[in-house]
């Protein structure tokens, strides 16, 4: 019994202090953005108490019961001082689930509530659920969308892997109890769907992204962005493209919103996800793009090519090659935390500011379509600095 005593102890000393361990600036920065040392949230950082039985009869040998493979895609949010991020954590039966954890300064010290999020059931109970965005609306509620997926019931004999992916939608006042809503209704399978912080027009305005089926994008042009009555009824209705896939760009396969966007007096700030395919597999990266203050559906801005891409230990994971965000979070002063996911494994944090994110975006060359373009915007920059060095 002291040996099993022990044994229990040790691990949590050991987990105590991969919690409270210290997050350090890497070296290397772009200006633009702040990459740190280690990921903010792992498997590992799951509560041991969901993990194993400590009961020594019950599990004499004190093994693991119920294994956890991922923590990713996490939403984020500001709450009661604390950086709050809604992540997706992927046991080892490949089910998703939510799971909140907090942190008292935004880069280390995140730590997961006792208890998973138990979300109430849609009429249709989904199999498989994902991808949080929160949004703390002008309404007085932070609303909560993610994808909810179900086994196609159209499915030809057989096929055991087709899926339909539609938009959950939850709401809360306290991050403790959760009110479900009907999923957004749509005629096309929708994934990445985001809710507009503000009424646009006395609408509640959502970021989109029909997809013809479960995986491709298909005639799905990119983006979309659709004005709602009411949210306990939500419906598109009428749908337009806002940020177009295209030929040969970080997008050509697909893209979709990450979190809400964050307002400026340059106008609304977006992160979203792009993706490309090649010899290795899809691969997604990060970009960011503005739109208009009033009309937040008009574009303003688009830096060319990718904003983050995988680096490092995180191109790899369970999907290689992916970075993927749904949740930052801007404070008062302007500082941005970025988090992001990699490879569909493990979530880390990048820190900016809303000025050094917006000089980016209405800065940094537009995609001109062309190598001769782009060969034309080195030039222009290097003639510039060639002028500055030989003035001085
Ligand atoms: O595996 C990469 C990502 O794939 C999907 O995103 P999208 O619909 O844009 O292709 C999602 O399943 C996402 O969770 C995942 O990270």
């Amino acid at each position: 019994m002291e040996k099993y005593k022990e044994k229990v102890k040790k691990l949590f000393v050991k987990q105590e202090e991969l919690l409270t361990r210290d997050n350090k600036k890497r070296k290397e920065t772009n200006g633009i953005y702040q990459r740190y040392k280690n990921p903010v949230l792992t498997a590992a950082h799951t509560p041991l108490i969901w993990r194993y039985d400590f009961n020594p009869t019950d599990n004499p040998q004190l093994l693991e019961r119920i294994g956890i493979n991922g923590t990713f895609n996490a939403g984020a949010i500001r709450w009661n001082g604390k950086y709050l991020l809604m992540v997706r954590v992927e046991g080892n039966d490949r089910k998703s689930f939510f799971a909140i954890a907090e942190s008292p300064n935004g880069i280390d010290h995140f730590r997961f509530r006792d208890y998973p999020v138990s979300l109430p059931d849609a009429e249709d109970p989904e199999t498989n659920v994902y991808d949080m965005r929160l949004t703390a609306h002008e309404d007085g509620w932070i609303y909560g969308l993610f994808c909810a997926e179900r086994k196609d019931p159209d499915a030809a004999p057989g096929d055991l892997s087709a899926a339909t992916a539609s938009c959950g939608i939850v709401r809360t006042k306290d991050f403790i109890e959760w009110e479900r809503l009907p999923d957004l209704k749509s005629k096309v399978q929708q994934r990445n769907v985001v809710l507009h912080p503000e009424f646009i027009r006395g609408r509640y305005a959502l970021y989109t992204r029909p997809q013809d089926g479960f995986i491709d994008a298909g005639s799905g042009g990119g983006i979309g962005w659709t004005l709602i009555k009411d949210m306990t009824r939500a419906e598109v209705k009428r749908e337009k493209i806002i940020n177009f896939r295209q030929y040969h760009t970080i997008k050509e396969v697909k893209n979709g919103e990450g979190p809400p966007p964050i307002k400026t007096d340059k106008g609304w700030l977006h992160l979203a996800h792009g993706v490309r395919a090649c010899a290795s597999g899809l691969r997604y990266v990060l970009y960011l793009y503005m739109t208009d203050l009033k009309n937040p559906s008009k574009i303003i801005a688009e830096p060319t090519g990718y904003f983050m891409a995988p680096q490092g230990e995180e191109r790899i994971g369970d999907v290689s090659n992916v970075l993927f965000s749904n949740g930052w979070i801007a404070d008062d002063d302007g500082k941005v935390f970025i988090y992001y996911a990699s490879s569909d494994t493990r979530m880390h944090v990048a820190t900016s500011t809303v000025d050094r994110l917006v000089d980016y975006c209405l800065h940094t060359p537009a995609d001109g379509g062309r190598s001769k373009t782009s060969v034309d915007a080195v030039i222009h920059l290097a003639e510039k600095n060639k002028a500055i060095f030989e003035d001085n």
